[in-house]
């Protein structure tokens, strides 16, 4: 068992490395005891930092590693999730700045944002549905605190699941307007296609990835609630940002959205 000092420090050096823009090692070569559990009790404290010193608040949740071309690209077989803040939020119209980060990738994910609270006991996939306001074509931007983007399972959740920034688009659809199972998905970079997937790539349907994270976060007393922002997983391995690049997702029949990264 980590002892509680270990694990606010660890919180702490995470907090630090992204303040500060640099990369850190995985604590599982320090902690090989470092498990799961533990790593989501590091995660919470690294949101309760953020929060304080950020002075933000809670917009939402990601999943991570639900897809098997994520899993593939990043060797962890197992999705993870975090948590979104409202200061994580691009506005898709401006330029993004990589300033402020370290080794930044970029990827694709159908974004749900949330009428009803998913209180549980249990949720399911219909729940999810139910209680989904809209779903909007997304990107997330992840970057790692760890060296070379190189983590194990519990590295990964204690570092927010690599949470940076998230974009969304202001087109908004209906779960039933949209087939979350067959609907295409082409990722594109500077005009090339980096990569394709579908809807379904994401454990067969988007939703049943939320309803799996709303199950832990029940067990662990936290809930997704109403007007949160949910990003479902990357349908696409990730792609490196360079400066002057510029990334669009095409999602089949539905608005497409594009982001330009500042030169
Ligand atoms: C972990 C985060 C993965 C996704 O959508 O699969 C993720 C990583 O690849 O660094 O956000
Ligand atoms: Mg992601």
């Amino acid at each position: 068992m980590l002892k509680t000092a270990t694990l606010d420090q660890i919180a702490y050096e995470l907090y630090k490395a992204e303040k500060n823009v640099y990369e850190v090692t995985k604590f599982v070569d320090q902690y090989p005891e470092l498990t799961v559990e533990t790593a989501y009790d590091i995660q919470d404290k690294l949101i309760e930092l953020k929060c304080q010193h950020e002075q933000t608040t809670i917009s939402g949740r990601k999943l991570g590693l639900t897809s098997k071309a994520k899993q593939q690209m990043m060797g962890v077989h197992e999705p993870s999730y975090g948590v979104l803040l409202a200061n994580m939020e691009l506005n898709a119209q401006l330029p993004i700045s990589l300033k402020s980060l370290i080794h930044p990738k970029i990827e694709p994910e159908i974004a749900f944002v949330f009428k009803q609270d998913l209180l549980g006991p249990v949720i399911t996939v219909a729940q999810v549905l139910e209680a989904t306001d809209y779903i909007v074509p997304a990107m997330e931007i992840i970057d790692s605190r760890y060296l070379n983007f190189n983590f194990t399972l519990p590295d990964v959740i204690a570092d927010n699941s690599s949470s940076s920034r998230y974009i969304v688009s202001s087109h908004k659809y209906a779960v039933d307007e949209v087939d979350l199972v067959n609907m295409g998905c082409i990722f594109k970079q500077n005009n090339e296609i980096f990569a394709t997937s579908t809807a379904g790539s994401i454990m067969g349907h988007p939703a049943r990835a939320i309803a799996w994270m709303a199950n832990k976060l029940i067990a662990r007393g936290q809930h997704i609630l109403a007007g949160d922002v949910v990003l479902s997983g990357a349908l696409t391995g990730s792609a490196t940002m360079h400066a002057g690049d510029c990334f669009t997702v095409s999602f089949d029949g539905i608005e497409s959205l594009t982001v330009r990264v500042d030169q």
